[in-house]
């Protein structure tokens, strides 16, 4: 019998990406201490769950998703024991915890990697995908492409006589999840963190854990070539089901998969509760809607109307076949929200960031928030690519530095979309680092620091922070955000997104402007508002019409 309770439902999920969130040994580097001393500061806010992005062993490479031991955590961010402090004091405020589970690759620097190859005969081998390359071993297994711009199959050094397989850097080898060993490890790795005290797990690119064997090349693509062959791969359901039948179960714990290039097709299949698979898992359908082909360098003009098509297929989705599955707009690897989809981070970031909120935190759902976002941070505006970190954008500058002109060309956009933007440190107050440390941070600070901080935020009469508590008191409140269908209104509105939820109880209207002037509401609408109450809005205006970026929240009792 499976323990688990669905909290998740209820939940409202933090994402914290530990490196910038506070530092609480003034290294310059966020770490445990850090981010307990602000536990107060996220139960204020209203969340009761926390999703850490990687904390353990790792040589950083690729921040901390390339991990060298999954039971110990990276010194920098401090010691088991400290965890186990943040998971007391957390669950003593009503504050779950999430893990980040990276477990399709480990770091280059894993034992398990580091005894592969030091002894082919070694079970470690085994661990991982070694396979002889073409021509002579001059030439790679196959044409298979990567998730950062590169090959997929790299020699430990020249001589090796074999190549490994790695989807993303070449410091990230892929686990060979054929081998039912290195399953056992995965189920033990659960386990340990679970008995640890922490309620569940963020499954990092789970769904690439199963490869097609053949390993032959395939046609080539503009991206991704050889996709067909790991993405959503022919044993990933089974493998799913065994970490859930193995060791999920048996707590009251939940999964949120990272599932990249997905439909919700798979995802019906993949979240199914009868399944015993995922509780739920991202997909990038609504995030991709200013892209073309899930590209981020490949810029499309942004739409509202196909914005809404996806959410309005998505929402359906969740009462036609009772699976449940994750809101949001930020995380770790996408650029900030405000002054996205449409919005402005200058003149109109208050009412943008606010109407941003609205629009996705009254879904049906579970809502994340990203670090920053409640305040309404904004991107780095980098203006030098020696200011970026982040090895994805690296690898994608070297891959064009081969030719000047192509290099010219591509490096404003590589900035813009680099995901250093949104991991810039957490802006406390305007002292010199944004009181993220009193020494000179791992990644710049945002140049504006000084207006877009927390304790700034906290003075002014338009805080977003406050009113992201709104909103979340208000998902508390009424049980038709968790409970009601939606309905998308006026469809074919290219500037306003507006949404009805019902339930037994209640019925909400939603009303979001995405237009940076004012616009009349439409008329039927405007005839129907006395029948509501206006239970939370950006701007003091209750009239037909609709400020730059405004949004308004109404309920009706039945
Ligand atoms: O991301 C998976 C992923 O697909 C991204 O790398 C995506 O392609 C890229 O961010 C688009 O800009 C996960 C983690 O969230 C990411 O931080 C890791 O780098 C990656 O897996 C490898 O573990």
């Amino acid at each position: 019998m499976s323990k688990h309770t669905n909290w998740y439902k209820d939940a409202i999920i933090y994402q914290i990406y530990p490196r910038s969130f506070c530092d609480g040994n003034d290294d310059g580097f966020g770490d445990i201490k850090g981010i307990i001393s602000k536990l107060d500061y996220l139960k204020e806010l209203g969340i009761n769950c926390i999703w850490l992005s990687p904390i353990f062993d790792s040589p950083q490479v690729d921040n901390g998703y390339d991990i060298a031991n999954y039971k110990d955590i990276y010194p920098k961010f401090g010691t088991l024991n400290d965890v186990k402090e943040l998971i007391k004091k957390a669950h003593n405020l009503g504050i779950k915890i999430l893990m980040d589970l990276v477990v399709n690759h480990t770091s280059d620097k894993h034992e398990w990697f580091l005894k592969a190859i030091s002894d082919k005969s070694s079970p470690y081998h085994d661990y991982y995908y070694f396979k002889k390359g073409k021509k002579n071993n001059k030439k790679p297994p196959n044409n298979w492409q990567g998730f950062f711009g590169e090959g997929t199959w790299s020699k430990v050094d020249e001589n090796s006589d074999e190549y490994y397989l790695h989807l993303f850097s070449k410091e990230q080898p892929d686990l060979n999840w054929e081998n039912p060993k290195v399953r056992k490890e995965v189920v033990d790795i659960l386990r340990f963190w679970l008995d640890l005290g922490v309620d569940g797990f963020r499954c990092d690119v789970i769904n690439l854990i199963s490869k097609k064997q053949d390993f032959k090349s395939r046609f080539p693509k503009l991206i991704l070539t050889g996709s067909d062959a790991y993405i959503n791969g022919p044993r990933l359901h089974e493998f799913l089901h065994q970490l859930y039948t193995e060791a999920l179960k048996d707590y009251d714990c939940m999964t949120v998969g990272e599932t990249v290039f997905s439909s919700m097709e798979d995802l019906k299949k993949l979240c199914d509760p009868k399944r015993e698979e995922l509780d739920m898992a991202f997909s990038f359908e609504h995030t991709d809607c200013d892209n073309y082909f899930g590209v981020k360098y490949l810029k499309r003009k942004f739409s509202l109307k196909r914005f809404k098509k996806v959410i309005n297929k998505w929402e359906n989705n969740i009462d036609k076949n009772n699976i449940w599955y994750p809101l949001f707009l930020e995380n770790h690897d996408q650029r900030r929200s405000v002054g996205r989809f449409l919005t402005d981070d200058k003149k109109f970031r208050r009412p943008s960031a606010m109407m941003l909120a609205t629009s996705y935190m009254m879904l049906k759902g579970t809502p994340f928030i990203y670090q920053g976002q409640e305040i309404g941070m904004t991107n780095a505006y980098f203006e030098n690519v020696d200011e970026i970190k982040d090895v994805e954008t690296h690898n994608m500058l070297n891959l064009c530095s081969k030719n000047y002109f192509v290099r010219k060309l591509i490096t404003k956009n590589i900035l813009e979309q680099s995901r250093d933007n949104a991991r810039t440190p957490m802006c406390w107050d305007d002292s010199i680092y944004g009181g993220f440390s009193k020494k000179e941070p791992w990644l710049r600070v945002n140049k504006n620091k000084n207006r877009i901080n927390v304790k700034r935020d906290l003075e002014s009469h338009h805080s977003i922070y406050r009113y992201y508590q709104k909103l979340i008191e208000i998902r508390k409140k009424y049980s038709v955000i968790k409970n009601g269908n939606f309905k998308l209104l006026y469809k074919n509105n290219k500037n306003l997104f507006i949404y009805k939820r019902n339930d037994n109880d209640s019925e909400m209207l939603v009303i979001c402007s995405f237009k940076n002037n004012i616009i009349k509401l439409p008329n039927k609408l405007s005839i129907e508002l006395d029948k509501y109450e206006c239970i939370l809005k950006n701007y003091n205006n209750d009239l037909n019409y609709l400020m730059p970026y405004e949004a308004r929240v109404y309920i009706k009792r039945h």
